[in-house]
């Protein structure tokens, strides 16, 4: 297994949209194990395909406090979602340090298919609910600070892409 590289914004490759994947084999198990083992790593709740450079509608999540649940989507679509909505502060491995609230519908209905594609169709609530549509906007190319004010938005950019230059600083020094 490996972990791998997690794209960070204003990367224009956080923009792709995903295609679908048509081929399960064992490179997709292999790239599945290692989106888990980089999830895990980082540590995360959830990681696109997107952000690690692989362009497929491949999704996984783990919700749980135990980091033993792990969710593969492949995929999926929303087939339902509530009017209710839900304001939740979310958090982004590719954005990292930045937290703001995002509102979306509180629950929703996705279907899938797992690493064997096989279909399966899930409700979702709660931190589930807000972690697939996060997902999902990766693959369609969407970063959650999308949804926040142009002012906001290129405020972080600023931020983070000082942050990338300090970094790429340090790595030359060595
Ligand atoms: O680890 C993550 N935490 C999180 C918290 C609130 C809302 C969404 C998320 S997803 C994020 C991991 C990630 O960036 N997935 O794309
Ligand atoms: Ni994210």
């Amino acid at each position: 297994m490996s972990i791998l590289n997690i794209l960070r914004y204003p990367d224009p490759r956080l923009h792709k949209v995903a295609k679908p994947v048509t081929v399960f084999d064992e490179k997709l198990k292999k790239l599945v194990a290692d989106m888990a083992e980089t999830m895990y790593d980082a540590p995360g709740v959830g990681l696109a395909a997107s952000q690690v450079d692989v362009h497929e509608q491949l999704v996984v999540i783990d919700v749980s406090e135990t980091n033993d649940q792990l969710q593969v989507f492949i995929n999926p679509e929303i087939i339902w979602s509530s009017d209710e909505r839900k304001v939740y502060d979310e958090g982004c491995l590719s954005v990292p340090g930045i937290y703001d609230d995002v509102e979306r519908p509180a629950e929703v209905k996705v279907r899938a298919l797992d690493a064997d594609g096989k279909p399966f169709e899930l409700h979702a609530d709660g931190l589930l609910a807000v972690c697939i549509q996060h997902e999902m906007d990766h693959l369609k190319g969407k970063v959650f600070v999308e949804y926040l004010s142009p002012l906001k938005r290129n405020r972080i950019k600023a931020k983070l892409q000082k942050e990338e230059r300090e970094m790429n600083k340090k790595a030359a020094r060595r």
